[in-house]
């Protein structure tokens, strides 16, 4: 009788990347140096009673100058991988005209130590920061800004395009649309629907214009990619009123950036939804929908919670468009009388957001039944907990440990499943600004004091960095 063996672990697939994320304004500080000017963050953040404790990110995790040991501590946890975003106005502060060297030096530096270090840099070019310039003259909604966008991409391509093989246009332009002038939690802080269904036509195209002028500049082994958080969304009950209040949830939140992206058209249902409130047959002009689905090469998915949504009967008070409790005015144009929910039953993080493992399974599983063959890279998944340090000076986050096993475990089942997952970014590589919850909401695996600046790996990091020595998740158990 042979000796029982431990099951062998199943690997990730081979080429599989590791890595994790950050954003500019979350990380670097450093705001009124070597030129950089506001972008509409600044403003916000700066403005009482929008960001919770009137934090800013004006020193943030002070990652500007931290950078070299920031790299260090990446290639001690030994990811392959570190996504960061580009802060527009630090190297075109004012949106338009040419680059400013200081801007650019702090990028080429950061991506020398990185490649240095053998961690391949994957650059996003937008994360929600677009210079107040451009917002004065309008911001999204006016057609213009993706003029100034493509002309940034191009700076950026020439700067580091022999450097960088992965670039991303945009971070959640949902979040910059819908957010940002829709329920006005995000800067630039509007609440006019139009507008924001007018950006999120804007930030498609931008993001079509610059995957053009990427495609030209970088060279031929690069990849090109966009990173959408896609909602989850589950209808409440199985009621013909809950399956229409996911439907509309599921266009305006998703399907009106794979409409155009993917397939090259917005859905008609959106189109009807929203009819109140654009004139479509404006705003979209020939040769857009061209534009906007000229083919990427992967497709980023952020996510950290399925939506779970009902419509409630007249006279029946729904739970209110504010599932996270920072919004009071619905981000959803068209789909205004669409209650949200919290699962029952389900554990929650320090976001209040219910843990659901299964939600990032599916959501691979339906990216994938509805465009066959499209590559995807997970870019951000985590979660926050209330972290502490011990008397010991160790931050031990089980919890966090948990919650990355279930979703590494999920993109292993996609990945059994048929998804083509091609890598994963833990979010975050350290605790940072959170938008508007500030300082008090810690996502990173890496625990920064912001008194001295110190970083602390979480003990989520040195388990992350087994996984990734290991290529597996440990046997049960030992996490
Ligand atoms: C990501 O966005 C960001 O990319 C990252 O910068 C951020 O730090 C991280 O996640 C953690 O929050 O209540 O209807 O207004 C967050 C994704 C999607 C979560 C929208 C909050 C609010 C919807 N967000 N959601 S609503």
């Amino acid at each position: 009788i042979a000796p029982k063996q431990a099951p062998e672990a199943t690997r990730f697939p081979t080429g599989f990347v590791w890595g994790a994320a950050t954003a500019a304004y979350q990380v670097e500080g450093a705001a009124a140096e070597d030129g950089r000017t506001p972008s509409i963050w600044d403003t916000f953040s700066h403005t009482p009673g929008k960001v919770h404790n009137g934090d800013t990110g004006d020193i943030a995790a002070d990652h500007y100058h931290r950078f070299r040991d920031d790299v260090a501590l990446m290639k001690q946890l030994g990811l392959k991988a570190y996504r960061f975003s580009i802060s527009w106005s630090r190297v075109q502060p004012t949106g338009r005209g040419p680059a400013v060297e200081r801007g650019l030096d702090f990028y080429r530096k950061l991506v020398d130590e990185l490649l240095e270090a053998g961690i391949a840099p994957v650059a996003t070019l937008y994360h929600w920061d677009l210079p107040q310039e451009l917002e004065d003259a309008g911001g999204w909604p006016q057609r213009v800004t993706t003029d100034r966008f493509t002309d940034y991409a191009a700076i950026m391509a020439g700067a580091l395009g022999d450097r960088v093989a992965t670039w991303t246009t945009f971070n959640e332009p949902w979040c910059s649309a819908f957010l940002g002038y829709g329920s006005g939690v995000h800067a630039p802080g509007r609440t006019e629907p139009a507008s924001a269904l007018r950006a999120a036509h804007h930030l498609n195209l931008a993001h079509g214009r610059a995957i053009e002028v990427l495609r030209d500049q970088l060279p031929a082994g690069a990849q090109t990619s966009v990173t959408l958080n896609l909602h989850q969304v589950r209808p409440l009950t199985a009621s013909a009123a809950d399956a229409d209040a996911a439907r509309r949830i599921d266009a305006v939140g998703n399907r009106i950036f794979t409409g155009p992206m993917l397939r090259g058209e917005y859905p008609e249902d959106l189109l009807a939804d929203t009819a109140h409130l654009v004139d479509w047959s404006k705003l979209v002009q020939d040769g857009d929908l061209a534009a906007i689905s000229r083919p990427v090469d992967v497709l980023g998915v952020n996510y950290y919670t399925p939506t779970l949504v009902s419509m409630p009967e007249k006279g029946e008070s729904g739970s209110g468009n504010d599932v996270h409790g920072a919004s009071d005015f619905a981000p959803w144009p068209g789909s205004e009388h669409v209650a949200f929910h919290l699962a029952e039953g389900k554990a929650r993080t320090a976001m209040n957001w219910s843990i659901d493992p299964d939600g990032l399974y599916n959501l691979l599983m339906d990216v994938t039944r509805d465009h066959p063959g499209l590559p995807l890279m997970v870019t951000e998944n985590g979660a926050a907990f209330d972290d502490y340090v011990s008397p010991e000076g160790r931050v031990e986050d089980p919890e966090r440990i948990a919650y990355l096993h279930g979703h590494l475990d999920a993109v292993q089942r996609a990945v059994a499943d048929g998804a083509d997952v091609r890598g994963y970014f833990l979010w975050s590589l350290m605790d940072n600004f959170e938008w508007a919850y500030g300082y008090s909401k810690r996502f990173g695996t890496v625990y920064v004091d912001y008194a001295s600046q110190r970083r602390i790996p979480k003990a989520s990091a040195h388990w992350y960095s087994d996984v990734i020595r290991r290529h597996a998740l440990p046997p049960a158990g030992l996490s």
